[in-house]
């Protein structure tokens, strides 16, 4: 499995975060000296999952049900990730060799495989954390953008099905091509999240800090600007969010912002339509918090 093509599906995003790696926000250093804690204490199994610039450490032992997933950034580098669930039906042996050969095996097509909703976008040196619901089999670890290696998680059978869902501070439903939940200005600091998929494509969401006065036409422009090259790569440089989600998944994540503007993106890809992501079609909306 060519890393590189497996992941050619994001490759605006990847042209895009690639750009973003240079930046260093005054915002997002404040941000993140905030430990996340709100989600940690609900008494929810967890998950760990360490990574460097080489590639992702997988927990083993791991069980499925309602867990608190961490996702510790030891290296350098910007991380964008995915967990993408195999298909029942490819066996051990093959999954193997699918991951040793060249090129993507037929049965990675982004539009029919599970995807978890994983907390994404540590910063280097930094952590994401998010609450999801995970499911027994065996998930891909995959990072779209730096060439790290693609690790396998496997995941038990397991009974911790029973918690709550845990308090939103902030509700979020994506939908083609637009996000609601965030009209009105949220408070700072650490906050839980509430992201659902409620449409029929896959999505995702990274928050990024954007100019005051700032529009959601603005946004979508700047964005059009970076996949063309012409744009300035310290504009998009995600903070938090959540990772590539399959319809009807929800997650919980932990997201912590100082006062300010911010934009909250969907960098998930069209299907067909040569990568272009959601929030070139307008998935983009602007928010405030106070
Ligand atoms: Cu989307």
């Amino acid at each position: 499995m060519d890393r590189r093509r497996l992941l050619q599906h994001i490759g605006a995003s990847a042209t895009l975060a690639l750009a973003a790696s240079t930046l260093r926000h005054g915002r997002v250093l404040a941000t993140q000296a905030t430990p996340t804690a709100g989600l940690a204490g609900l008494g929810l199994p967890e998950v760990t999952i360490a990574v460097d610039d080489a590639g992702f450490t997988a927990p083993s032992g791991v069980t499925a049900g309602r867990v608190l997933m961490t996702v510790r950034n030891t290296g350098g580098k910007e991380l964008h990730f995915f967990a993408a669930r195999v298909p029942d039906e490819i066996g051990d042996e093959q999954l193997a060799a699918d991951m040793k050969a060249e090129g993507d095996p037929a049965w990675f097509d982004m539009t029919k495989l599970t995807l978890l909703g994983s907390p994404d976008w540590p910063r280097p040196g930094g952590q994401a954390r998010g609450v999801v619901d995970l499911t027994a089999g065996r998930w891909l670890l995959v990072d779209p953008i730096d060439n790290r290696e693609v690790a396998l998680m496997t995941v038990g059978e397991g009974e911790a099905w029973t918690f709550p869902d845990p308090a939103a501070d902030v509700t979020v439903s994506l939908i083609e091509m637009d996000l609601t939940g965030l009209e009105q200005p949220i408070p700072g600091g650490e906050r839980v999240w509430r992201i659902q998929n409620d449409g029929a494509l896959d999505h995702e969401l990274a928050v990024i800090a954007v100019p005051a006065g700032a529009t959601r036409e603005s946004v979508m422009q700047t964005v059009g600007d970076l996949l063309q090259g012409t744009g300035d790569p310290a504009s998009f440089a995600p903070l938090g969010g959540q990772g590539a989600a399959s319809k009807g998944v929800a997650s919980w994540q932990s997201l912590s912002l100082a006062p300010g503007a911010y934009a909250a993106v969907c960098m998930a890809p069209m299907p067909g339509e040569d990568f272009t992501p959601h929030a070139v079609k307008g998935m983009v909306e602007v928010f405030t918090v106070r």
